[in-house]
């Protein structure tokens, strides 16, 4: 039987009927944001490109509006959300820091975040959590989203609540939300644990489509890896977004095998969450 996203085309331009009218994108100077900032335009007719003021860097395109915001701060985030369908939310503290500092961009923000997006009618978010919401689980075992969460720090456990937080805001107001589980999103797989982890930029592109666009999500949990030959993690659970991903972490086997491993009972290699589980705790504040 053909899945509600088998009609979803994989490349090439979107149909008319597939794209908003504006996409809000949060994070746009991270890493992540940096990469898919061009490619995002597809998803959108005009996309509003928002950061902290003053890391934006570069000219805003035709289709762009640069919108610099402190995701702490309710009321600009407010005004940030206006006149957005859809917000794809990749900004925030993207490691493990103090408390304070993850309260701030986090866990405020995204409660920031959801409550403009009630206020101004927003449909539909795409939320960056992270696999640090399970990082507790060892590498030898495989989960799927309705594993008991266990997060490896203050980061994951901000990732957590922006998990319930989309979960409380479909449940009461109808706003859909997919969160992606992102493993390692970067232009390559590292170390040995991101040989399960790693996904690409393409693979998390097209993973954002069906984020975007698969109709009847509610609140989707998907772990955002590329097709590894080896990986942690089951989405069966998010079948809805018919992802499938292309590439493989393989092609970075050698360089990777090529560097001294870590002891086998290293919680790098240990723990899916990697050094994560180890970082902190931060004593002065
Ligand atoms: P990044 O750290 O490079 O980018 C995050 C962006 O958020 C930065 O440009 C930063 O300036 C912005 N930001 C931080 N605090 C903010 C605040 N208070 N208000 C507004 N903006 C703020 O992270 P990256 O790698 O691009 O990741 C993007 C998202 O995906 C993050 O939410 C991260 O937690 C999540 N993620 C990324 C993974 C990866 O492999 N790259 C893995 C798992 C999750
Ligand atoms: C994350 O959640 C981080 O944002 C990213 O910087 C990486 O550390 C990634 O997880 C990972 O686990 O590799």
């Amino acid at each position: 039987m053909e899945s509600q996203t088998d009609a979803l085309p994989l490349q090439g331009t979107l149909e008319p009927e597939l794209r908003f009218d504006r996409l809000l994108l949060t994070g746009a100077a991270g890493g992540i944001g940096k990469a898919i900032r061009h490619r995002v335009a597809e998803f959108a007719e005009h996309v509003r490109v928002s950061d902290l003021p003053g890391v934006l860097s570069g000219d805003a395109a035709p289709h762009e509006e640069i919108a610099p915001c402190d995701l702490a701060d309710r009321q600009a985030v407010d005004a940030l959300a206006a006149d957005c369908d859809a917000i794809v939310h990749l900004g925030g503290v993207s490691v493990e820091r103090p408390f304070e500092e993850i309260l701030e961009a986090n866990i405020k923000g995204v409660f920031n975040l959801y409550e403009a997006a009630r206020l101004n009618g927003v449909k539909r978010i795409v939320f960056a959590s992270s696999n640090h919401v399970t990082g507790f689980y060892r590498q030898d075992e495989r989960i799927d989203a309705s594993a008991r969460k266990r997060p490896d720090g203050y980061y994951g456990l901000s990732k957590s609540f922006g998990e319930d937080m989309a979960q409380l805001y479909f449940d009461r107001y109808g706003i859909e939300t997919v969160s992606i589980r992102i493993g390692s999103v970067f232009p390559e797989a590292k170390d040995r644990r991101m040989m399960a982890s790693w996904m690409s930029y393409d693979d998390f592109h097209d993973l954002l489509r069906r984020a975007l666009f698969t109709p009847g999500v509610g609140h989707t949990i998907v772990f955002g890896m590329s097709a590894n030959a080896h990986t942690w993690w089951d989405n069966r659970d998010a079948s809805v977004l018919g992802f499938e991903p292309r590439d493989s972490s393989e092609r970075f086997r050698d360089k990777v095998e090529a560097t001294p491993a870590p002891a086998p009972t290293d919680p790098v290699a240990v723990y899916q969450g990697g050094v994560f589980t180890v970082t902190g705790p931060f004593d002065s504040v």
